[in-house]
């Protein structure tokens, strides 16, 4: 029996719990059978936790694990000839209306098998873990066949026993028009993506269904079938909405109470007060902003006026956001969008666990998942301020290893 409790000593904690960082200095965290059994000032602690095994961690400051809410990290391949012929002039959709894009990445996903897609996407959740993840959602949507959906979601179901980390699958068959189904979405919608849905969902292999509403890709009356049927399955929905323009995603997104909207950079106000009312969160992801040298920034004032949470994430695809660092999608969310780096710190945690309905991650507090972050810093801020430097001193998940 490995030992399960531990009594985490000599820390500043941001327990991302209540208002703020949730500061408490010179903390105490005792961690029982992979839960905080108790978490406060040192001088509070109370006796019965003094037989767990100490493990001092030297000052440093401690924050739950990190949370990348939004990946696209199985898939084949890689783009780094568009990322030349974008820096050459061509625009993201002139490449994908190429035939490039999202498609070039099914190409290759569809030649790779389950065990490939799990070998070559086992790197970047490597990266991920580096810097105190411990959970990743990751999503389907390179496939658009029911064969290579499956398969990339299998490759999503196997990472977990790979590596000590918790994932939560999305089913994205609604990502793009397949160059078989060009010109005939609706058809692709029937013929391919809700059988592909179903099928995903009879073998357990999702846990939320997403969708890309955008002019290159699919109308909110295409993406209401999918959710629909999501409905029908009683899974939670989520969508990419108002990328690169104003489709009403949102909105459509709030009207199935969806978990999460993400991109957002086009939203209104309106999409904005339909997203609040729902308590859909606000997924930003600056590395897609950033990669596709997008002019427009979501609007984060209004976020913030109407309550909407935001969460961070890096959107790790091999298109339009080869980004698997959080720690850098946190500097972007502050530096291009103006996010603080409490929201930042705030949007990897609390509120990325939030987007993914995992209640007891996120937060440090009593009955939550003992995942931690140790990091060799003093203050929050510290983690979105430098730039491609990573400060993690250890992880810990559910007990020091
Ligand atoms: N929006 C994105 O940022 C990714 N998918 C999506 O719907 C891009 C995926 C890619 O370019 O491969
Ligand atoms: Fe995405």
């Amino acid at each position: 029996m490995p030992q399960t409790n531990t009594l985490l000593l000599n820390c500043t904690a941001a327990t991302m719990a209540g208002a703020g960082y949730g500061l408490i200095p010179q903390a105490t965290i005792a961690c029982e059978n992979g839960r905080i059994a108790w978490i406060g000032p040192a001088r509070d602690c109370p006796r019965a936790f003094a037989a767990f095994r100490p493990h001092d961690l030297g000052g440093r400051l401690v924050t739950p694990a990190l949370i990348d809410c939004h990946t696209h990290l199985v898939h084949g391949g890689n783009r780094a000839n568009e990322f030349e012929m974008r820096l050459k002039g061509a625009t993201y959709e002139e490449v994908a209306r190429a035939g490039g894009g999202i498609n070039s990445t099914v190409t290759a996903t569809r030649q790779a098998s389950v065990d490939e897609l799990v070998a070559s996407a086992l790197p970047r959740v490597d990266a991920a873990l580096a810097e105190g993840v411990s959970v990743l959602e990751i999503k389907s949507g390179y496939g658009l066949d029911t064969e290579t959906e499956l398969n990339m979601l299998r490759a999503a179901r196997r990472i977990p026993r790979k590596r000590n980390v918790v994932v939560v699958t999305s089913f994205l068959g609604a990502h793009a028009i397949p160059p078989d189904y060009k010109g005939r979405a609706d058809a692709y919608i029937d013929d391919v993506c809700i059988p592909a849905l179903r099928a995903a969902h009879a073998e357990g292999l999702v846990d939320a269904v997403d969708g890309f509403c955008e002019g290159i890709a699919f109308s909110p009356a295409q993406i209401s079938r999918v959710f629909d049927v999501a409905k029908e399955l009683a899974l939670p929905v989520k969508l990419h909405a108002e990328q690169l323009s104003n489709l009403h995603g949102a909105e459509l997104a709030a009207r199935y109470g969806a978990m999460s909207a993400e991109h957002l950079e086009y939203v209104d106000e309106a999409g904005v007060v339909a997203m609040a009312r729902a308590g859909t969160i606000a997924t930003i992801l600056p590395g897609a902003f950033y990669t596709l040298r997008e002019k427009q920034a979501p609007p984060i004032d209004l976020f913030r006026k109407y309550g909407v949470a935001m969460a961070v994430s890096t959107d790790m695809n091999p298109g339009s956001s080869p980004l698997s660092s959080l720690l850098m999608a946190m500097n972007m969310a502050c530096t291009l969008f103006r996010m603080t780096p409490e929201e930042a710190l705030a949007g990897v945690t609390v509120h990325a666990a939030r987007a993914l309905r995992l209640a007891d991650h996120g937060t440090l507090a009593t009955g939550q998942v003992a995942n931690l972050a140790v990091w060799n810093a003093t203050h929050p801020a510290e983690l979105a301020y430098r730039i491609g430097f990573n400060p993690l001193h250890e992880r810990i998940i559910g007990t020091v290893a």
